[in-house]
């Protein structure tokens, strides 16, 4: 049933959210985000394609490996667990359109519970995606991506698509199927999949070899089955190096790459690139990107943040405008993200227990990267970095060095030119200070 047909409101205190500026004093409203704003004849609204994610903000309670759940929502009320879901779901559908995000995202078992079989699982899910149509439909919100939720259940301990068993890779396998099915029904834009138990504890009882074998085999299938259904979305790889197995296989952008290639599926996947996942794989959220972007494998972002004292995926908002503008340097250089978006895979810390402070973590979220979005384009227009870049490889433009490039000089070649011409090369400095300071005057608004 449609929200317009329900009278109640779920956020009755709180407005649309707007755009007021960066002098407003109201915490409730954009400073930089302002929707309508235009660049290159696309709204802001349209650049930056901002998703909710289901998962954290409409069943995230709060709970962590020391203790339970401390954020009590109050439309989890009532016995029936599928009338519960679509309440829920009728307060998230009101939340995303008073942030105003264009865009949601889930996992099956987010949006509707699991039942005893996988034909009762695939009912309620089938009563919570009629329902998500509607609501979809009243507000014009969009599914940016679906996926399955192969972690969760304890029938997934050992791995979904790399389970030992090949009754858990069938059952895997069925349950990607129906969330192939459900995201094309939604009209998703991506479909996303995200290993977290495509790995292993320990090699003394893995054959990984065989793992990563039927997990290429799990996608060619997943490929085909999109093929058959006509789904026309871009398959998402969503790589994370550990958590909750201690080895994830697709570990970070490289090893997805590499992965990929193996298994002859690079051409039809890209990567959603988690900023807190980079952090575990002791990379750089800018680092992700450029290798996906170098590959052409850019496709879409999980907004997040680690926390470099704690070891784990602690989902912060990020409010960073140093990371985000190198982040969105990255992806605008790139050319954006194509049918991806940010998607607020991001949780509201254990005791930001209100209702206001989802709304809160929202805004920062959004303004932080729409103003990254406009410092990056101050920064490529100016050209100083990429000048400097240029400049620092002008020795492969022309001469020996283009035919180096071209693979046209073998080692001797190369070693008759040193002895015979060039003899000892001159150090050039990185600048990397310098280089660091200008970035710091565009941060600050200085240029
Ligand atoms: C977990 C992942 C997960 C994916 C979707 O760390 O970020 O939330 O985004 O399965
Ligand atoms: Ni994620
Ligand atoms: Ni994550």
């Amino acid at each position: 049933m449609p929200r317009s047909s329900k009278s109640k409101s779920w956020f009755p205190k709180i407005p649309a959210i707007a755009y007021e500026g960066a002098g407003t004093k109201n915490p409730l409203a954009f400073r930089h985000y302002n929707p309508d704003e235009m660049f290159d004849g696309k709204s802001l609204k349209e650049h930056m394609r901002f998703s909710i994610a289901y998962w954290h903000a409409f069943r995230g309670v709060g709970s962590d490996p020391f203790g339970p759940g401390t954020i009590v929502r109050p439309w989890e009320s009532g016995k029936d667990a599928v009338s519960v879901a679509k309440t829920r779901m009728d307060a998230a559908f009101e939340f995303f359109a008073k942030i105003g995000a264009p865009f949601w995202c889930f996992h099956d078992r987010d949006i509707a519970p699991e039942g005893k079989t996988l034909a009762q699982s695939n009912k309620n899910l089938d009563a919570l995606v009629a329902h998500a149509k509607d609501l979809q439909k009243a507000t014009g919100v969009k599914l940016l991506w679906g996926t399955a939720n192969l972690f969760s259940n304890p029938r997934f301990m050992c791995g979904a698509a790399t389970n030992p068993d090949a009754h858990v890779v069938a059952y895997a396998a069925a349950q990607v199927k129906k969330a192939m099915d459900v995201t094309q029904e939604l009209g998703g834009e991506n479909y996303v999949f995200w290993g977290g138990r495509e790995g292993y504890e320990t090699l003394l009882n893995t054959n990984l070899k065989r793992e990563q074998d039927h997990l290429g085999a799990f996608l060619h299938a997943a490929l085909d089955y999109a093929k058959s259904i006509g789904f026309k979305g871009q398959f998402l790889i969503e790589p994370k190096p550990k958590e909750p197995t201690k080895h994830q296989y697709d570990f970070d952008v490289a090893s997805g790459i590499a992965f990929l290639r193996t298994y002859k599926l690079e051409k039809y996947f890209k990567f959603n690139i988690e900023t807190n996942h980079a952090t575990l794989a002791g990379h750089t959220f800018q680092h992700e990107i450029e290798v996906a972007a170098a590959a052409g494998m850019l496709g879409s972002i999980d907004a997040n943040a680690g926390d470099l004292l704690l070891g784990w995926d602690t989902d912060q908002f990020c409010t960073d405008h140093r990371e985000l503008t190198l982040a969105m340097v990255s992806i605008l250089r790139a050319g954006g993200l194509g049918t991806g978006g940010f998607n607020f895979d991001a949780k509201l810390r254990r005791p930001s227990i209100d209702l206001e402070d989802l709304f809160h973590a929202h805004i920062g979220g959004m303004d932080a990267y729409a103003l990254a979005f406009k410092t990056a384009r101050r920064i490529l227009a100016d050209g100083l970095f990429e000048k400097n870049v240029a400049d620092r490889y002008a020795s492969f433009d022309s001469g020996y060095g283009k035919d180096f490039e071209k693979g046209k000089l073998g080692f001797k070649e190369l070693e008759k030119l040193v002895l015979t011409q060039l003899g000892e090369p001159k150090p050039q400095s990185g600048r990397q200070e310098y280089l660091e300071n200008r970035l710091a005057d565009y941060l600050t608004g200085s240029v």
